[in-house]
């Protein structure tokens, strides 16, 4: 039902609500004043910025668990409708973070657009497990449990969204390696398939995104990609809100996941936890540009062709 030149659209939520920080809330924006949208599009991604959702009340420096949960639930039913607005047009979302607690919305509205034709198969690469609820959190923060709630476990102001909620048999998780022990026991209790760190370092990244490219697409009708920036290695991606020792190689992630739009079955993207103010350089934005452009791009063959034509770094200075 897909053709593989699905336009991108692009929805950015602006929140910290989930995170122990204000940074992750201006990502989007960022990304946005430093041309994402006319990056992809120089490079012949049918891209265009559809919204920039934001909370409706900022995040005050100490509020209470429950009222940040109201918060954050409202602004993951206005997401998950935008995003399954977005998959009924016949694009691909390109959601943009804000701290990861997002995911529990743009992931739910996915799925309730897919349900029609079968589940929604999802990818999540993370250094975290994301799989605490409200009970077992050791930190108070929302960004630490939209696993759980896209599993159905966990505060109703985070499970109760409209749309299914996912079947762990087509969960995985790719790059964990800080996690605490409730988050495991549950993953383990649903049958998650969480690949470890230690495990990418042996097989190599494209050996176990192949694997849990098979996990998320066998036997559904869709899948997504939900990149944590924290999965990377915080001495080469400092520019994110978790910062968190021997991740993957950025290079290796952008190489290991080109051309994924070619995947007529790609329901959805995220990226979550860009932190401007921690990217003194620029190059975590440089990343995302470049990424989404291997990730959501033309095949390998055409980038090649406009290397041939223009250069190696046809890329805007973000
Ligand atoms: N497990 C920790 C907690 O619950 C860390 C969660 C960090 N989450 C993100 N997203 N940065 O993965 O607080
Ligand atoms: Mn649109
Ligand atoms: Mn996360
Ligand atoms: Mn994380």
């Amino acid at each position: 039902p897909f053709a593989p030149s699905r336009p991108i659209h692009i929805v950015g939520v602006g929140s910290c609500l989930g995170a122990p920080i204000f940074g992750p809330a201006s990502g989007p924006r960022a990304l946005k004043n430093l041309g994402l949208e006319a990056h992809l599009r120089r490079l012949g991604i049918p891209a265009h910025w559809q919204a920039l959702l934001e909370p409706s009340a900022p995040k005050p420096p100490h509020s209470p668990l429950n009222e940040r949960l109201g918060t954050v639930s409202a602004l993951l039913h206005d997401l998950a409708n935008t995003v399954a607005g977005v998959c009924e047009e016949g694009a691909i979302p390109l959601v943009l973070g804000g701290d990861h607690a997002i995911g529990a919305g743009t992931w739910r509205g996915v799925a309730r657009a897919l349900a029609p034709r079968g589940k929604l198969g999802l990818i999540w690469i993370d250094a975290h497990l994301d799989a605490h609820t409200s009970l077992t959190t050791h930190s108070g923060n929302i960004h630490g449990m939209p696993m759980a709630a896209l599993l159905g476990v966990g505060d109703e102001t985070l499970t109760g969204l409209p749309g299914p909620h996912l079947d762990p048999a087509h969960v995985v998780i790719v790059g964990a390696r800080s996690w605490e022990p409730e988050e495991l026991t549950l993953l383990n209790k649903l049958g998650v398939k969480i690949f470890f760190m230690p495990e990418v370092k042996t097989r190599g990244l494209p050996a176990v995104l192949a694997d849990a490219l098979r996990i998320a697409r066998t036997g559904t009708a869709g899948f997504g990609v939900s990149v944590d920036l924290d999965a990377i290695d915080c001495a080469k991606l400092p520019g994110t809100t978790c910062l968190v020792p021997d991740g993957l190689d950025p290079q290796e992630l952008t190489d290991a996941l080109h051309s994924l739009r070619n995947c007529a079955d790609l329901a959805g993207f995220e990226v979550v936890e860009y932190v401007p103010e921690r990217d003194k350089d620029g190059s975590g934005a440089r990343w995302v540009a470049d990424f989404a452009a291997a990730a959501l791009g033309p095949t390998t063959a055409q980038l090649r062709d406009r290397e041939q034509a223009y250069g190696a770094h046809n890329y805007a200075p973000l």
